[in-house]
């Protein structure tokens, strides 16, 4: 799930399938996985619910349609795209899954879980335990595309 504050009031009738594409570096078009698309109460941030989680270790541009109109009818000015990396397992952010992460993982295991420290819960169980390690260890070398 993804969500975008496009800081402007958004039409609800045009958050609609192609209002949103996500395309991967490595696995192309991905848009396909969109299952929903919802404008939250302000009118002014769109959600995007997906029916699967992306395929690890790429990077994925959500770039925002001329399908999606403003309350006044026009489409978004400006570059509406961001991108976002899946790696899972690099709770570092530094592109590749090392033994860097294995020990900041273990740092923190046992640790009560906030939106700080969500990251080093790997398998997202809720709580960051041994079993994270191993899922890290497991993605030991994966990286990001360049
Ligand atoms: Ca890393
Ligand atoms: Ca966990």
């Amino acid at each position: 799930m993804l969500r975008v504050d496009l800081g402007r009031p958004l039409d609800p009738r045009t958050a609609v399938a192609g209002a949103v594409e996500i395309r991967g570096l490595h696995g192309g078009d991905v848009s396909g996985r969109i299952e929903r698309l919802t404008l939250d109460p302000s009118g002014r941030a769109i959600t995007v619910r997906l029916s699967a989680p992306l395929p690890d270790a790429d990077v994925y541009t959500f770039r925002i349609t001329d399908v999606l109109r403003t309350t006044s009818g026009e489409p978004l000015p400006g570059d509406a795209a961001t991108t976002v990396a899946a790696l899972a397992g690099d709770v570092d952010a530094s592109g590749a899954v090392t033994a860097v992460d294995i020990l900041a993982v273990r740092a923190h295991a046992g640790k009560p879980v906030d939106a700080a420290t969500r990251v080093y819960d790997v398998n997202d169980s809720g709580d960051v335990t041994g079993a994270d390690m191993l899922a890290a260890r497991t993605r030991l070398g994966r990286r990001l595309p360049q």
